[in-house]
């Protein structure tokens, strides 16, 4: 027989138990369906982000490693650039080369939409022992659709010179944001690549990398990989948003339970709180732009027509679109990767910056600076 007293702890013990089965498998599996449900709790401990804990030794080259025992990961570096841009390509890609690619070398593919000059292929393929393509981009990639209504979009070009915003009376600037939100993963010197590296000109790295930040991509489920992370002018993405929602109600499903909401929304997904990761660095997975939710999220936007009648930039579109369809643990904070590109910079701290050989000022660091996102991101963890 068993006494009054054993029989309550063991329904207390069900009860428990069951308690835990199901927040367990609520958190790792499933899709968020409302709105409200995609966003989750905020803990109330201190945040633990995973890069916290570096990279670990596995990964770091050993001058003592033969070279041909090297692991590769299927990936590129990517440059999108004019000719005129020749003089601050060639400057990204020599510190490129010199921190890290004389000793990985992975290949460079440089996208324009006009054909790529005799002098513009010579002085980059000089620079690098790696294979280099040039590839140009296809008209209705990269050119203003006829979908668009030219007044209105010219009209909102206007309003936005008359309001100084930065790069607002620009077609070619609006092209190339468009571009890199949902064309450059579809070109075919990119097809038989997983990832990428985007490099543009006149930016700096300040440290050197010894170890392959693709492979980590690779090995872990990365997906997105960023340096630094900021607030975007509210002039240029007005209605994104409002857009953003309406897709997300139209189209249940395609977002994870255990995604990065918290980092784009400070009120559970009802507003934008403008955190955007810069895309000017990037290091990604070519295939997560090719899957179904990001093309269709890339469509939707598309045919709302805001890269013309706002300004939206890439950054945000990119951002949204890793936040929301990836795990927040696929988004990777690459802290020893010292990066600048104006007027912004990382500068690795402590150790990395010792590991890295860094030339940047510790002290001229963005993170935790009042107009960086990074604090939100490691409120994730
Ligand atoms: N082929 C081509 N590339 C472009 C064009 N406009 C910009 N780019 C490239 O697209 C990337 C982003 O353009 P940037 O002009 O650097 O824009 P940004 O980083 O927002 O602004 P900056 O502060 O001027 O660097 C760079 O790699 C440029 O070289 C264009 O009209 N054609
Ligand atoms: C590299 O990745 C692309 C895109 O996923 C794939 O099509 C290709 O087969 C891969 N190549 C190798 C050698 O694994
Ligand atoms: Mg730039």
């Amino acid at each position: 027989m068993m006494t009054p007293w054993r029989y309550v702890f063991l329904v207390l013990g069900i009860i428990i138990s069951l308690h835990y089965i199901l927040s367990f498998s609520h958190q790792g599996y499933g899709k968020a369906t409302s709105l409200s449900s995609i966003a989750e709790k905020i803990g109330s401990k201190p945040p633990n982000p995973p890069y916290k804990q570096g990279i670990s030794d596995e990964y770091i080259h050993h001058a003592t490693s033969s070279s041909d025992s090297k692991r590769k990961a299927n990936a590129t570096f990517v440059v999108l650039a004019r000719n005129g841009d020749l003089t601050g390509v060639i400057s990204s890609i020599k510190q490129m080369e010199d921190r890290f690619n004389k000793e990985f070398n992975y290949p460079w593919v440089f996208l324009n939409e006009e054909p790529f000059s005799e002098e513009f292929k010579r002085r980059t393929s000089e620079l690098t022992d790696s294979p280099t393509s040039y590839g140009l981009i296809p008209k209705d990639h990269w050119y203003q659709p006829d979908s668009i209504d030219e007044e209105r979009a010219k009209a909102a070009r206007e309003d936005m010179v008359k309001n100084n915003v930065i790069y607002g009376g620009s077609v070619p600037y609006r092209n190339m944001c468009r571009y890199n939100s949902g064309f450059f993963f579809r070109h075919e010197l990119l097809q038989n690549y997983k990832y990428y590296w985007r490099v543009e000109p006149h930016v700096k790295f300040f440290c050197d990398i010894h170890y392959d930040p693709f492979l980590v991509m690779q090995d872990k489920g990365k997906v997105y990989g960023f340096t630094i992370s900021l607030f975007e002018y509210i002039e240029t993405i007005p209605t994104l948003w409002n857009t953003v929602k309406e897709f997300l109600n139209a189209n249940p499903g395609l977002v994870p339970a255990d995604n990065a909401m918290r980092f784009l929304s400070d009120d559970g997904g009802e507003t934008y709180n403008r955190c955007h990761f810069w895309s000017n660095f990037e290091i990604g997975d070519l295939d997560f732009w090719r899957s179904e939710p990001y093309s269709k999220f890339f469509n939707f936007l598309d045919e709302k027509g805001g890269f013309y009648y706002e300004r939206w930039g890439d950054a945000p579109v990119h951002s949204i679109g890793a936040a929301l369809f990836a795990r927040k643990d696929q988004i990777h904070f690459f802290e020893d990767i010292g990066y600048r590109h104006d007027p912004f910079q990382h500068c690795p701290q402590g150790d990395s910056h010792k590991r890295g050989k860094c030339w940047c000022n510790p002290t001229e660091n963005f993170d935790y600076e009042w107009y960086s996102c990074l604090k939100k991101y490691d409120e994730l963890f």
